[in-house]
């Protein structure tokens, strides 16, 4: 995974070997590690804020001769990435959950993206994950557009042996959301996993009625499901997402097949929101717990 990234960091770090870093070998590093992580996918806009960051920090920098260059470099890039990338408050799903739990009531999750992100993969393996943790659950079938989804969501459903909420193709997605809504209630089901169409950030009326949907619902938690090969439209798709959505925090999926890693950074970067999860696969059990400092530990230490 995020091979591509991996290397453009390693290739700063290796690069300065001076005591001293001069603004021209500050430069020609620099120069270089903003092509390896353009074609690692990484947004234009956050190479520039990161670089700039870099530089301001570096250039002229005097180390002491028993500090490696690359070692101090290594510590700064991972501080500035820390900074930078992960200042959002990390979300404790399962305590949030519990605390719902607790007041009687049940946790509704609402997942959006664009077509074939994996929206509904995950939610599969979101209920997968949370059946193993002791939770019920209910799925609710809220894309009535595009054809097979509801069978889709069955079969992941009586796979997992769970309820799922559906009605005809066509029918109002807010009120297939808002039915499983109520028979979590009434049931005492603990987690609502509401399941909505593909739509492309550019289509105002898809958007309008996701709007409806998080009106009538009042879900606790908006997950953007974003696709780690989506690369460079990345940046972009979150943006308009969290204009309308203003969701809460996102899992990137599809990590497994993507060698290059910048859309993660780049998605972090323009939403400032979490990553909760990271989709490693196409199995119940390919849904990963994303924690930055590991992360942030993986693309510096490779070599
Ligand atoms: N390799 C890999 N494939 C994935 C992952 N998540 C989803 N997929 C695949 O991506 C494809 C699309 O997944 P869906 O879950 O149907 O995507 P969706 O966002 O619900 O699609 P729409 O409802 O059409 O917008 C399927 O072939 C999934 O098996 C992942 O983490 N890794
Ligand atoms: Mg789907």
């Amino acid at each position: 995974m995020f091979e591509k990234l991996k290397k453009a960091i390693s290739t700063l770090t290796t690069l300065a070997t001076q005591k001293t870093l001069s603004e021209t070998e500050v430069e020609k590093a620099l120069w270089d590690f903003e092509i390896a992580l353009l074609e690692s996918d990484v947004a234009e806009e956050v190479v520039k804020a990161l670089t700039s960051k870099i530089k301001q920090e570096v250039i002229g920098l005097k180390l002491s001769r028993s500090t490696p260059t690359h070692e101090y470099l290594k510590q700064r890039l991972a501080s500035i990435i820390k900074e930078e990338f992960f200042k959002a408050q990390p979300i404790n799903l399962l305590s949030l959950i519990e605390a719902k739990k607790t007041q009687g009531e049940p946790y509704i999750i609402l997942f959006l993206g664009i077509n074939g992100t994996g929206k509904t993969t995950t939610i599969a393996k979101f209920a997968h994950y949370l059946k193993q943790k002791g939770y019920s659950i209910i799925l609710a079938c809220a894309d009535t557009h595009r054809a097979g989804a509801i069978e889709q969501l069955t079969t992941h459903a009586e796979k997992l042996g769970l309820k799922v909420i559906t009605q005809k193709y066509g029918a109002d997605p807010a009120a297939v959301a808002k039915d499983a809504v109520i028979y979590a209630k009434k049931h005492k089901v603990d987690v609502v996993l509401v399941d909505t169409a593909g739509r492309m950030q550019t289509s105002r009326n898809l958007m309008d009625e996701m709007e409806k949907i998080i009106r009538v619902t009042k879900p606790d938690l908006k997950i953007f499901v974003g696709d780690a090969l989506a690369g460079n439209d990345a940046v972009s798709q979150a943006k308009e997402f969290q204009k309308f959505t203003d969701f809460d925090a996102a899992v990137l999926t599809k990590v497994d097949a993507d060698v290059k890693g910048g859309a993660a950074l780049s998605i972090v970067y323009v939403t400032s929101k979490p990553i909760l999860f990271l989709g490693t696969g196409q199995n119940y059990d390919s849904l990963k717990p994303f924690d930055p400092n590991e992360f942030i530990k993986s693309i510096l230490n490779a070599q």
